[in-house]
């Protein structure tokens, strides 16, 4: 079938889809505004409890994996190999209201619009709320979408730790989960997995249409910059014989700035977190430490993004006359998603009245990983000033509504095949 044949578009429950939304974003709203569902914590829970609700209300068959994904399930009346949507239930600190809710609560609606209007699928057709992605209380990401796909390190759970020096193995038996068998939430008979989600950037907003289709997630590489110099007294060391971290620091966040922006679009980096030693007001810090998050959705220019960054901070610290290490976190490669799902969701926006746009995803996305297990689309509406990962983070009603037609209206070609 051409990219450009019509279907018909798959009509929803708007007011049940907005509602939902919007009763999600009160698990884990802050007292300060923006919200923060942190992975096995009781508002992770409870938003998990309200999604598992609406599966079991839909009349699907709903399960939580060995790590805390929950799915909900159509069995398919020809069996085979899996189509799946969905996306991740936790947030950043202070995030907004749609980052992963809404692949979340679009899958759902999705999923219960198609079963509600045209009954049991051909295909098994399934809804996945992801426990986590984003790496907000753990020194690690993608859990969800890991285990899913295979992925986690051995003895991960026992080593990584949150801010309070809890393990992931510990929290995940603070919520009835056992690490040992984090094992059993790999599955190796998905074969299509298709993500809505808010762009997280301008670019539709500016230029529209109001849909986008990706084709390629940049990679993301975390760094943790070390920088050592010498403390001192703030008062009675003179300016010129100081070696402040802090001051090292300060230049190589500039330096690292600067390095993107002269790359261009879509080189980008940032410094997130920072923190000196000894932390007193009247003592020059001898020893900061920061993490710098740098993206480009072509390999060998992020290689180069990052060999021009780790170049930046040396040149920086010789000046300075201070010390720099600096150790790779993570480093997840650009990815390419399913050129053949691409059209699929081609074809359900045209359903929807509109041509989308082709685009790169700056942001990380569950679907990145989950390429390694499955055909994986993913579908982009508009962010109102391409605002996320922020209280602010929106997405106007009647785009909500156009992406989760679009969505359902992709899964139907996928999963009601004749
Ligand atoms: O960092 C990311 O791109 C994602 O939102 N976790
Ligand atoms: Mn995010
Ligand atoms: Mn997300």
């Amino acid at each position: 079938m051409s990219a450009t044949t019509t279907r018909e578009l798959v009509e929803i429950d708007e007011r049940r889809l907005l509602r939902r939304l919007d009763d999600l974003a009160q698990r884990g709203a802050l007292a300060q505004g923006g919200i923060y569902r942190a992975l096995y914590s009781p508002a992770w829970s409870s938003a998990m409890e309200l999604v598992a609700g609406w599966l079991k209300e839909a009349g699907l068959f709903v399960r939580r994996d060995a790590v805390g994904n929950v799915w909900g399930r159509i069995e398919g009346s020809r069996g085979g190999r899996a189509i799946v949507t969905g996306s991740h239930i936790d947030t950043v600190r202070g995030g907004g209201a749609l980052d992963g809710a809404l692949g979340v609560v679009a899958g759902i609606e999705a999923v219960t619009s198609l079963w509600d209007r045209f009954g049991r699928s051909t295909r098994i057709l399934e809804c996945v709320a992801i426990c986590e992605e984003e790496g907000s209380r753990f020194n690690t990401n993608f859990w969800g979408a890991r285990a899913i796909a295979d992925r986690l390190e051995p003895g991960e759970a026992d080593r990584v730790r949150d801010a309070d020096g809890m393990t992931l193995a510990e929290a995940m038996r603070s919520v009835g989960l056992d690490p040992a068998t984090a094992a059993g939430a790999v599955r190796r008979d998905i074969d299509v997995f298709v993500e809505l989600h808010v762009e997280q950037g301008p670019i539709l907003e500016d230029h529209g249409p109001r849909l986008g289709v990706v084709t390629t997630i940049a990679g993301t590489a975390h760094l943790e910059v070390t920088v050592r110099g010498q403390p001192d007294h703030a008062g009675a060391m003179a300016m010129t014989r100081r070696r402040d971290a802090l001051l090292g620091a300060s230049a190589m966040t500039l330096a690292i700035a600067e390095t993107a922006v002269r790359m261009g679009h879509p080189a980008v980096a940032t410094v997130g977190t920072i923190a000196v030693e000894p932390a007193q007001v009247n003592v020059v810090p001898g020893i900061a430490r920061f993490t710098v998050d740098a993206r480009h959705t072509d390999p060998a220019r992020r290689t180069e993004l990052l060999t021009q960054i780790g170049d930046a901070c040396k040149a920086i610290a010789r000046e300075r006359k201070l010390d720099v290490e600096i150790r790779t976190l993570r480093d997840r490669p650009p990815v390419t998603l399913s050129p053949r799902i691409a059209d699929v969701l081609r074809r359900a926006c045209l359903a929807a009245g509109m041509e989308p746009r082709d685009m790169t995803s700056g942001a990380g996305h569950d679907a990145q990983v989950l390429t390694a297990a499955a055909n994986v689309g993913m579908l982009f509406v508009p962010s109102i000033g391409g605002r996320s990962h922020c209280p602010d983070e929106a997405t106007t009603a009647d785009d909500v509504v156009l992406g989760t037609r679009a969505l359902a209206t992709a899964l139907r070609e996928l999963a009601y095949q004749m």
